[in-house]
C-alpha cells in the first residue's frame, strides 16, 4: 500500500499526490462508515463529523490515506489517516463543510511597501489564525522597498508577542530559501491583500505553473447551485498549498466574544481577572485588559484592533 495525500476531490473521485506522482482514485466502497476523525489536541475546533452525516464529507481535501495501486496511475484508497485539523465554512444551505484537511500553517503575507502594510488588517488574519488553530507565519515582502530596520520596526510588534516573521524579496531572492523550508511538510494556506506578492512568491518556489491563473480558484458545476471547490498544490520544494478562493478572504468563523479574547496571546494571562465576570473591556471599571494596557503590557494598537473586531463579532 502507498500513502498519499488527497490534491483533489471531485465527485467522488480522488486525485492523490504519493512520491511526485499522482494517482486517480476511488474510495473502497465499504470504507465510508468506518472513518473515524480524530484530531490534536491544538487550540483548533474539535472534530466532531463522528456524528455528522458523512454523506457530503467523507474525504476532502488534505486527508492523508492508505491506497492500492490498480493500474498505472489509478488506485483504491482503503484506509483514511487521522485528521489532525479540519478547515470548515458554511456551505450550501448553510450545512458545514469541510475545505481543507490538515491544514496547519497560514501564510500572512504583507509588503512593507506599495502597498504599505495595515496592521489592523494582520490582526485580523491573526486573530482567525489563532481562532483555526493554525500555526501563523508573517511574510514581510518586498524588503528590497524599504530599509531593514524599517522593516523590522514595522513588524517588531508581532515578534515581541512571539510571532514568526519572514521577510522576503521575490525582486531579490532574498528570505525563500526559508519560506521553502518554513512550508516542507506542511498543509499551508497562503492569504494577504491583493497585490503584496502572493503570487509572485508562489511563482518563485514552483516556477512552471503559474499560479496566477490559480488564483481564481475554479468552479464545478453540479446541478443547480454551483460549489467552489478546494484543491492542493504540491511544491518540487516540499509541502502543499491550499489553493481555494474561500481561504484568501480569510475571516473570524462563528467566533465568540469569549473566544476572540483568546485569540490575543497577550490577552491570555489577563483574562478571568477583571471585576465583572462579562466584562467587555471597554468602559467597565476594574478591568484587568485595560489596566493591562496602561501598564503598556498590551499595546494600545493591539487593544484597540480587539474592541473593532469584538464590534463586529458581538454585530453577528
Ligand atoms: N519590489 C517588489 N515587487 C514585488 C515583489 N513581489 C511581488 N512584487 C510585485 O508586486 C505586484 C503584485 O504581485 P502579485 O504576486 O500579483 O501579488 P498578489 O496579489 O498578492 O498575488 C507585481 O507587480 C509584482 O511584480 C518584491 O519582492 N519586490
Ligand atoms: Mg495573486
Ligand atoms: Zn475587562
Amino acid at each position: 500500500m502507498k500513502e498519499g495525500i488527497v490534491l483533489q476531490a471531485v465527485s467522488g473521485l480522488y486525485t492523490v499526490h504519493a512520491r511526485d506522482q499522482v494517482y486517480d482514485c476511488t474510495l473502497r466502497g465499504n470504507l465510508k462508515k468506518e472513518l473515524n476523525y480524530t484530531t490534536s489536541a491544538s487550540f483548533a475546533r474539535r472534530v466532531t463529523s463522528a456524528r455528522r452525516p458523512f454523506a457530503r464529507d467523507v474525504l476532502s481535501v488534505g486527508d492523508r490515506v492508505r491506497f492500492v495501486v490498480t493500474k498505472p496511475g489509478a488506485g483504491v484508497i482503503e484506509e483514511v489517516l487521522p485528521r489532525r485539523s479540519r478547515f470548515v465554512r458554511a456551505g450550501f444551505r448553510g450545512r458545514e463543510q469541510t475545505i481543507v484537511s490538515n491544514l496547519d500553517l497560514l501564510v500572512i503575507v504583507f509588503a512593507c511597501a506599495e502597498p504599505n502594510p495595515d496592521l489592523w488588517k494582520l490582526d485580523r488574519f491573526l486573530a482567525a489564525a489563532e481562532q483555526e488553530g493554525l500555526e501563523p507565519l508573517i511574510v514581510a515582502n518586498k524588503r528590497d522597498l524599504v530599509s531593514e530596520e524599517q522593516q523590522r520596526e514595522t513588524f517588531r510588534e508581532y515578534e515581541a508577542l512571539g510571532y514568526r516573521v519572514l521577510p522576503t524579496s521575490v525582486r531579490e531572492s532574498l528570505g525563500l530559501d526559508a519560506l521553502r523550508d518554513a512550508l516542507k511538510e506542511r498543509v499551508a494556506a497562503f492569504v494577504g491583500p491583493s497585490g503584496v506578492g502572493k503570487s509572485s512568491l508562489l511563482n518563485a518556489m514552483h516556477p512552471g505553473l503559474n499560479l496566477a491563473t490559480a488564483d481564481i480558484g475554479y468552479t464545478t458545476y453540479k446541478g443547480r447551485h454551483t460549489t467552489t471547490a478546494a484543491r492542493l498544490i504540491p511544491l518540487p520544494s516540499g509541502g502543499w498549498v491550499a489553493d481555494t478562493p474561500g481561504l484568501r478572504q480569510l475571516e473570524l468563523f462563528e467566533c465568540s466574544r469569549e473566544e476572540l479574547e483568546g485569540c490575543f496571546p497577550e490577552f491570555r494571562a489577563h483574562i478571568g481577572r477583571c471585576k465583572f465576570d462579562d466584562c467587555r473591556h471597554d468602559t467597565e471599571p476594574g478591568c484587568a485588559i485595560k489596566r493591562a494596557v496602561e501598564e503598556q503590557r498590551i499595546s494600545e494598537r493591539r487593544y484597540r484592533s480587539f474592541l473593532a473586531l469584538a464590534a463586529e463579532v458581538s454585530r453577528r
